[in-house]
């Protein structure tokens, strides 16, 4: 076995699947090593090998159906079904056919245990992200087999989520056996020692985690804390506000829709200690001046809560580059998040994330909206998923208002839902807005952050307004993870 082991670590390293010096990652880390397994498609025979080696990592466990977690681990999965002649689901990756098709494809019954089988893991994500669709149509996983562990935390993030990470090469074995070959020299196996010491992903929160098979159906099928998600995000935003929102306790959005400057930093000092977002509409303000920026920043300094300017860019990526930078609001300088329609494309992203990006900020896209008739809907919603999915440097998550009923769920755990139209008593305005309450938004709906407008900025007293939704909303919250 070990022999093998060693040898299939050689065969990986021939094809260059696994390759040595200096790389830069897509969160911009540099790293001294690079993995990539699609390239064993191209010589069946380690395929066929890579396969068996992943069998056998986890020939104690018992399980009725298999599923890869897409693209890499499909070949492996299907290889795996062939020769020990145990049946394959499929999970899908798109979301183009939105509310049409099924996320989890295949012949099974709901209660069959499922064993997952993926390529690589470094944080875990894609591993949650899969076992999520899984779990929502009633299959069972305990147990996830991955061919190389990078070592990284992959495993603690998925204990913490009921599951068994089985490794069938961890990288510190892959290193030393290619040390031992002369492939590497010592001081590049040192230099992945200390890279991988110093870029570990897994949190501690204390926060509760739970298996989704106990979950009923109504419900969205997998609440992870949000500490926990915070070490899965790629954007340093991203992971900001989840552990915001984890240390101060707070899923609470106040939509700021005051008519002046000077009311609104007045009620941003008073709902401060409550919320984990102040949503700011700065184009509203009459007496807008350029040090509006600082004042407020050092008001969200003071309370400890991030600030989302709701611009909802729409342009091509050139325009919007210019608007968020530019102008008189200079809307990067102080806004943590801003949003975007995708109606005009992906370049909207690019666009933004030009001027964004080199100052750590994020993007939320508009995948659906709280007003009645919006047209951000089906296959609209779809392409906003998949436009986030494909940017997960930048776009930290979605403004939706139902992504419980997405296909697949809410999806990536490292992408957070923001739901606007939130009061207390439901109901609506007579522009057509929709309100639905904290307990359905977090506990029915999947969302993680409720935006509150009027229902604290209307009340007499709106600091005592946003401790209520604070707790109504932190509530809903905690029950979601005990289900
Ligand atoms: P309300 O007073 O709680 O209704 O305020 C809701 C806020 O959220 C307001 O600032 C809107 O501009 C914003 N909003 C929304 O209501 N619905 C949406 O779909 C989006 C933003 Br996107």
């Amino acid at each position: 076995m070990a022999d093998s082991a060693e040898n299939l670590v050689l065969a990986l390293h021939e094809v260059e699947a696994v390759k040595f010096g200096n790389f830069k990652l897509k969160s911009g880390i540099s790293s001294p090593i690079y993995i990539d397994l699609r390239v064993i498609v191209s010589y069946p025979s380690l395929l066929k090998e890579v396969a068996e080696a992943v069998w056998s990592a986890v020939a104690s466990v018992k399980c009725d159906v298999i599923c890869g977690v897409p693209y890499t681990a499909l070949p492996i999965a299907t290889c795996i079904s062939l020769q020990h002649n145990v049946p394959m689901v499929m999970r899908r990756k798109e979301v183009k056919e939105y509310g049409t098709k099924k996320a989890i494809e295949g012949a099974f019954q709901p209660g069959q245990s499922c064993l997952v089988i993926e390529d690589l893991v470094t944080s875990g994500a894609s591993v949650l992200e899969t076992v999520e669709p899984l779990n929502a149509v009633g299959l069972k996983v305990t147990d996830v087999v991955v061919l190389i562990d990078r070592e990284q935390g992959g495993p603690q993030t998925l204990q913490k989520n009921g599951l068994k990470l089985h490794a069938t090469l961890k990288l510190t074995y892959i290193v030393d056996v290619l040390v031992r070959h002369g492939k590497v020299a010592k001081e590049v196996a040192n230099s992945v020692g200390q890279f991988l010491a110093e870029n570990q992903t897994s949190v501690k929160t204390g926060g509760l985690s739970v298996t989704a098979n106990s979950i009923p159906k109504s419900l969205p099928s997998r609440r992870i804390p949000y500490g926990d998600r915070a070490a899965l995000s790629q954007n340093p935003t991203g992971k900001k506000l989840l552990e915001l929102m984890q240390r101060k306790q707070t899923n609470l959005s106040v939509a700021a829709d005051v008519s002046t400057a000077q009311a609104l930093l007045s009620l941003a000092d008073s709902v401060g200690p409550e919320i984990c977002l102040l949503k700011t509409h700065v184009d509203i303000l009459p007496d807008f001046t350029a040090d509006f920026g600082a004042k407020l920043r050092k008001i969200a300094d003071k309370h400890d809560f991030l600030i989302f300017e709701d611009r909802k860019f729409a342009d091509i990526g050139n325009t919007v580059a210019m608007q968020y930078e530019g102008g008189i609001f200079k809307i990067v300088e102080w806004a943590d998040i801003v949003n975007a329609h995708v109606v005009s494309g992906p370049g909207i992203v690019d666009g933004l994330k030009l001027k964004g990006l080199p100052q750590g900020r994020g993007l939320l896209l508009l995948a659906e909206m709280s007003s009645a008739g919006s047209l951000a809907t089906g296959n609209y919603t779809a392409a906003a998923a998949k436009i986030a999915a494909d940017h997960p440097d930048f776009v930290i998550g979605f403004i939706s208002t139902n992504p419980a009923a997405w296909v697949g769920g809410p999806g990536n755990p490292s992408l957070l839902h923001m739901t606007p139209g939130v009061q207390l008593g439901g109901g609506g305005d007579a522009l057509g807005q929709q309100y639905n309450s904290p307990d359905s938004v977090i506990g029915e709906r999947g969302s993680d952050v409720i935006i509150v407008g009027r229902g604290i900025i209307k009340a007499k007293d709106s600091a005592a307004a946003a401790r209520e939704y604070r707790k109504a909303g932190w509530t809903a919250y905690e029950q979601s993870l005990h289900v």
